[in-house]
């Protein structure tokens, strides 16, 4: 099944948000496979944004993801990267539609509250950067024949 990684930013933490953004992705029928607080450092950051790196707004990028502490997810699930980026709406949150997570929580591109990988393998990749193997659980639920059919 496929696996994204999620990141709660800084913003949706600091503003009481994480629980929301939770529900909303777990709603969706996607299944927690990961979870975790962290609080990024620099070097982290560059990492996970290298492909930003050069870009204007690199650097407060930075900062800005290394502002508070984080909740970092793997969420599992039929697409989940599409169903993912999806759910959280367009990255301009300006734009982004209503009854997405940015469309109604955020209006900033440079404050829109969730990051999500935006392939399957740049997921793995960014899911190998936050977690160890052990640390990733899948498993199975009694609802998944209520979310998936078989
Ligand atoms: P994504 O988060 O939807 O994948 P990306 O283009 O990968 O969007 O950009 C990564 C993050 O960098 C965005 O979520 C946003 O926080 C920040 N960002 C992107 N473009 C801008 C910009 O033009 N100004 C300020 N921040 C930006
Ligand atoms: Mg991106």
């Amino acid at each position: 099944m496929e696996q994204t990684l999620v990141l709660i930013k800084p913003d949706g933490m600091q503003r009481g948000l994480a629980g929301t953004i939770i529900d909303r992705l777990e709603r969706r029928g996607l299944k927690i496979a990961g979870m975790k607080l962290i609080h990024m450092d620099e070097a982290l950051a560059k990492r996970h944004y290298g492909i930003h790196e050069g870009k204007p707004f690199f650097n407060d990028l930075v900062s800005y993801i290394t502002s508070s502490p984080i909740i970092a997810m793997v969420l599992e699930g039929p697409n989940a990267v599409e169903v993912t980026r999806k759910t959280m709406g367009e990255t301009n949150a300006g734009n982004a539609a209503p009854g997405t997570i940015r469309g109604d929580y955020a209006i900033t591109i440079g404050r829109n509250l969730v990051h999500g990988s935006d392939s399957p393998e740049n997921a793995v990749n960014e899911i190998n950067l936050f977690f160890k193997k052990e640390e990733v659980i899948s498993y199975g639920k009694d609802t998944d024949k209520w979310v998936i059919e078989s």
